[in-house]
């Protein structure tokens, strides 16, 4: 079965952890990589019909990242990079994750779902960024990426009430097909990441 490695990307606080639980269930444990600060879990789900596992990663402590990206990128397939619609540093942070990620796999080679977290507070609290924001940033992402056969799309999720975050995943896994059948002489096998 293939293993895809899924990173969660974003400022700390935008809910990255709260989106994994949501999505493998609270009494899920994660293991916890001391040497990379990170927490990484297993699941297996589907891709159009076909088994396969994904491994996500999520940072324990913000922190500690800085000198321990190298490990945490290498041979991730897909990230969901997160901002808080709440707080707009988060949103405006978004290229440095990006530049990161794509420094370490290739520019535009790692599908990406733009992921607009805490919607339940639409309303709530003065300053929100407009969906419309989150989708245009999405549209220029998937300039760059096209290329390589997907789309970078966006998706509005409230971990907190569930919104969306079964869609999140599956969207990624869609997308992560597509790059790799858009590899044609060596499909890239995603393999488990020596620590
Ligand atoms: P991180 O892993 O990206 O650092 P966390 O973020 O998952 O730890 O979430 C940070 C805080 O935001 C947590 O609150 C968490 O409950 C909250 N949060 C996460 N997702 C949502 C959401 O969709 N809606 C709302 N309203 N809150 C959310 P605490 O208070 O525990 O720090
Ligand atoms: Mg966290």
């Amino acid at each position: 079965m293939p293993v895809y490695k899924i990173a969660l990307i974003g400022d700390g606080g935008v809910g990255k952890t709260a989106i994994r639980e949501r999505f493998l269930g609270k009494e899920f444990n994660a293991e916890y990589l001391l040497t990379i600060g990170a927490d990484f879990a297993m699941c297996d789900d589907n891709i159009n019909g076909n088994p396969i596992r994904y491994q996500i990663w999520d940072l324990a402590g913000q922190k500690r990242f800085d000198g321990v990206r190298e490990a945490y990128y290498r041979g991730c397939i897909g990230a969901l990079l997160v901002y808080d619609i709440t707080r707009p540093e988060s949103f405006y942070n978004m290229p440095k994750w990006i530049n990161e990620l794509w420094t370490k796999n290739g520019k535009g080679r790692v599908p990406i779902i733009v992921v607009a977290n805490k919607t339940d507070l639409h309303g709530l609290v003065d300053s929100t960024i407009p969906p419309q924001e989150g989708w245009n940033f999405a549209a220029q992402l998937s300039r760059l990426t096209e290329p390589e056969g997907f789309s970078c799309h966006f998706i509005q999720t409230s971990a907190k009430i569930g919104t969306n975050i079964t869609n999140a995943f599956s969207l990624l896994g869609v997308n992560i097909a597509k790059f790799m059948m858009n590899q044609p002489l060596s499909p890239i096998l995603p393999s488990l990441v020596k620590i």
